[in-house]
């Protein structure tokens, strides 16, 4: 079996005391299978005696070895907080009201990537397959092939991937687009990505892909793939039985929602969703509550800040206007909380609302649906608009711009009749067990594994540029 060579943004903490996000779960089973290398960015910046990214920081562990990259604090802020986290992600979010293109963040997030390929190229074997995570990594590949790295290398993208004018108005989207072209194998979470990202190859590098989803670039044959990300089923299903006890506010009728405090999350449209839901139906004051789980995330960026306190008035506002002294109709809890906890919560979820703008996946969906008890299951309301829902389409499937969607979702989702909700709920089990996260990787490996070796050198005008 080859080798695995995995490059995230994040990567496992090497001691193992922290919880890990989905990602880092999900591949940490393909690394123990496979062994190799993860290369990932060290916790915390770079102290001016610690070693910069030209040198790895390598921990030795028993099924494989992690690598840290140590970024410098400008590093960080031109690399992640800048062009990852305030152009790409905003951006592939439909965002680009809240694009912060200042200053050379490009040229830092190029040359991170430039001496991360720099750094790992001494320890690649000829066999090794690589895989790059992500959108803060796109431009790794074109550095390695340009240091003369020839191994299958491949590309996942958890994030959705935008429309054609929307990548067209991102500062160094070219040179961006050609990057994704530098690996055999580009995945994406949903089928709907691959045909964006197909348009966009066509009007944006006149290329266009065949009936497979294959094209030729720089003496290479380049495959697209749709896979979609999943959750460890048995796992989940187990942290759920374990921790039921953990209900929701409102006992028989909560509703639960749990995300990063993300503005594509769409928390404010649910709350206001959720608003109309309580002015429509008086008669179930006092009985239902929304409990919202929000984690803080990415607070030094100003977005963030923002909708930190717009969640929280509008928190504020639905309060006052609907609660009483003995019912608060929304509990607010800004607050990461552990896997096992958030288990229990959806297991107790008479309802979920899903509602993201836009989302690669999201894997709070999945999650909801293990941890019922099909007997009793509650229903999932879900965004038309997250990966998610090309799998679990017997959700109540909603827009999550239009609050009368949401709130008509809500009564639905609570007054349902039990026969309809197992039955929606026994569709979505079976999806979300015929895809769990081990053949999220094995079948990623297993097309990179079928991709032609690059023989020929790629043309110059191909790479990222400096
Ligand atoms: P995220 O944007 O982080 O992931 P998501 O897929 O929902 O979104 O995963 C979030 C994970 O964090 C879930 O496992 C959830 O349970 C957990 N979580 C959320 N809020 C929490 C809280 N308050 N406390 C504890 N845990 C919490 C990105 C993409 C997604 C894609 C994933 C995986 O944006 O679209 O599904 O990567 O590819």
């Amino acid at each position: 079996m080859n080798r695995l060579i995995v490059i995230s943004h994040r990567a496992p903490d090497p001691a193992g005391l922290k919880d890990s996000g989905g990602m880092v779960v999900a591949l940490k089973n393909a690394m123990q299978v496979h062994k190799g290398i993860w290369v990932g960015c060290a916790p915390t910046t770079r102290e001016p005696d610690q070693p910069d990214i030209a040198q790895l920081d390598f921990f030795h562990g028993d099924a494989f070895d992690i690598a840290y990259y140590h970024l410098s604090e400008d590093e960080h802020a031109g690399f992640y907080t800048r062009y990852s986290n305030s152009v790409i992600w905003p951006a592939f979010h439909g965002r680009l009201d809240l694009i912060d293109p200042e200053g050379n963040s490009f040229a830092t997030y190029n040359n991170v990537a430039r001496k991360i390929a720099q750094a790992l190229r001494p320890h690649i074997r000829p066999d090794d397959l690589i895989w790059v995570q992500d959108y803060q990594l796109i431009p790794v590949a074109g550095h390695l092939r340009a240091l003369g790295v020839r191994n299958k290398m491949g590309f996942f993208l958890h994030i959705p991937f935008p429309a054609r004018d929307v990548i067209m108005a991102i500062p160094h989207s070219q040179i961006m687009l050609r990057g994704f072209c530098d690996y055999d194998l580009i995945g994406f979470q949903s089928k709907r990505d691959i045909e964006k990202f197909s348009i966009a190859l066509r009007s944006l590098l006149d290329v266009t892909p065949d009936s497979n989803n294959r094209f030729q670039r720089g003496g290479r044959t380049i495959q697209i793939g749709h896979f979609p990300i999943s959750i460890d089923v048995e796992e989940f299903s187990r942290f759920a039985h374990q921790n039921g006890n953990h209900c929701v506010e409102g006992g028989s009728k909560g509703i639960i929602a749990v995300d990063r405090l993300d503005y594509s999350k769409g928390l404010l449209q649910r709350l206001r969703g959720f608003r109309q839901f309580l002015a429509d139906h008086p008669e179930h004051y006092g009985q239902v509550t929304l409990t919202q789980i929000a984690q803080p995330t990415r607070e030094h960026i100003p977005a963030y800040r923002s909708l930190k306190t717009e969640v929280e008035q509008l928190v504020s506002a639905i309060n006052g206007q609907y609660g009483g002294v003995e019912w608060v109709p929304v509990h607010y809890v800004n607050k990461r909380v552990s896997r096992e906890r958030v288990a229990g919560l959806l297991r107790s979820g008479k309802g979920c609302l899903v509602t993201p703008l836009a989302d690669g996946m999201n894997l709070v969906a999945k999650e909801f649906v293990v941890a019922q008890d099909p007997a009793d299951p509650g229903v999932l309301i879900l965004s038309m608009f997250a990966g998610a829902s090309e799998e679990l389409s017997a959700a109540l499937l909603v827009n999550p711009y239009d609050t009368g969607s949401i709130a008509a979702a809500t009564e639905r989702a609570i007054s349902m009749p039990i026969e309809e909700r197992r039955a929606r709920h026994a569709d979505l089990l079976k999806a979300v067990q015929s895809n769990s996260i081990g053949d999220w990787s094995r079948n990623y490996l297993a097309a990179l594994q079928a991709q032609a070796i690059t023989t020929a050198p790629q043309p110059v005008e191909f790479r990222p540029k400096d």
